[in-house]
């Protein structure tokens, strides 16, 4: 044999080892399961499947405002109330943040209605966009003219020549006409909207507030249950200017109608001299929970007119939150006024962030609880405590 053949066979010996190593090493270190194989092909299927079945979808029949949680609680567990809010079309983006966080920390569990009352008719972002956030039923009313206008005992001249002058005292909303009508229609006919007649209590919701804790309980249940007629997370002391002749004006309906002053009531949180003066604190009636049928009653529609026939919320300026309060402290037993120190509130500039470590911490808080402005020396919660002889909540001094 010559060295080349010999040196031909041993390449080829080489190149059939090599071969086989290469077969083996293929087989053995790259396997294909079958179970992968059979997925990818799966898969592959369904793609093409895909693929070649989908068709484009129609949604033109869809919309966003029909498509809604589940029930969590059924119906049967509500109370007869609803939330209500007054605003303008141009409060909806200021709206639905408030909306979004009662929806949040309370709503998404009970689908309470919600009332939305306007002096001009709402329109359709406004009714969209709301109605896509709250869970329960929405219901949009016109308010009635003669319920955001001039009575015909007003002297629109006199009531012009106060906006005038209150504007050069720089008194806050002192120039506004709509103001006024706003406070108006707060004090004596949200509650009597024919939208809110099916309604015995109600919550008021402003646009721009914010919740900082889960509300675990159902504030509604707890008011029916306990008698509880009005209540208030906030309070304060009014801006005088605002208010000069409100006092004289709420003495002389109550010395005509005795019959409407409750025998227990708080005048202690309203006068510092037994009734003589208005020590101007008043509930912060941005957050309200309450009951539509004390506000529907005798004592405080006669209370409400007497006080719109004597001008003031156009000679002077007014404010809701005074008007209920006083109405609250003196029409109604001191036990039905309640505070809700659970329930996180914030409302610009003033934040209530409730008082106890513990509570906080239970309810998912997130407020820091030194911004909470109920001890502190402009706050008329605690005289609140004092006439009712509560003790305060646990932890309070270290907010004072
Ligand atoms: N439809 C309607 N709603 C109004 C009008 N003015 C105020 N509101 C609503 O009435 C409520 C009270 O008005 P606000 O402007 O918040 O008054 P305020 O709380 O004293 O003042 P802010 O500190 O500015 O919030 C809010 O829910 C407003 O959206 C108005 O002219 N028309
Ligand atoms: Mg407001």
């Amino acid at each position: 044999m010559s060295s080349s053949s010999g040196r031909y066979i041993r390449y080829l010996l080489f190149a059939v080892f090599g071969l086989a190593i290469i077969g083996f090493i293929s087989r053995s270190s790259l396997p294909l399961p079958e179970k992968y194989e059979s997925a990818l092909l799966l898969n592959k299927g369904k793609q093409s499947t895909e693929s070649t079945e989908s068709k484009p979808i129609d949604t033109s029949h869809q919309s966003p405002v029909v498509s809604r949680p589940p029930e969590l609680t059924p119906s049967g567990d509500r109370i007869n109330a609803t939330f209500v809010t007054l605003a303008r079309n141009n409060d909806i983006w200021e709206i639905a943040k408030s909306i979004r966080q009662v929806e949040d920390r309370f709503n998404r569990n009970h689908h309470y209605d919600w009332v939305f009352l306007n002096d001009q008719p709402f329109d359709d972002t406004f009714k969209k966009i709301t109605t896509s956030l709250v869970s329960g039923k929405t219901h949009y009313g016109l308010i009635p003219k003669d319920h955001w206008s001039y009575p015909e005992w007003i002297d629109q001249n006199k009531a012009k020549k106060v906006r005038e002058d209150m504007k050069e005292r720089k008194i806050i909303y002192g120039d506004s006409e709509s103001y006024r009508h706003m406070c108006r229609y707060e004090s004596g006919f949200f509650f009597r909207h024919e939208l809110m007649l099916n309604y015995e209590y109600y919550w008021r919701v402003e646009p721009s507030i914010q919740l900082f804790c889960d509300i675990s309980f159902d504030p509604f249940r707890y008011m029916k249950e306990n008698n509880k007629k009005y209540s208030f997370v906030l309070s304060l002391y009014e801006y005088f200017e605002t208010i000069p002749t409100l006092w004289d004006s709420v003495q002389k309906f109550a010395s005509a109608n005795p019959q409407h002053i409750a025998e227990d009531n708080s005048m202690g949180f309203l006068s510092d001299d037994g009734g003589k003066t208005y020590n101007k604190c008043h509930f912060w009636s941005n957050f309200e929970v309450g009951s539509l049928e004390w506000l529907r009653s005798d004592a405080y529609i006669d209370y409400f007119t007497s006080l719109d026939k004597d001008g003031g919320f156009f000679y002077e300026r007014w404010g809701d939150a005074p008007v209920h309060s006083i109405a609250a402290g003196l029409l109604l037993k001191k036990e039905e006024i309640h505070f809700f120190n659970e329930i996180a509130y914030y409302h610009v500039p003033f934040t209530h962030c409730p008082t106890g470590e513990q509570t906080r911490l239970d309810l998912k808080c997130h407020c820091n609880p030194s911004d909470n402005f109920d001890w502190k020396g402009y706050s008329c919660t605690s005289r609140y405590f004092q006439i009712n002889n509560i003790p305060k909540p646990e932890g309070y001094e270290k907010e004072e």
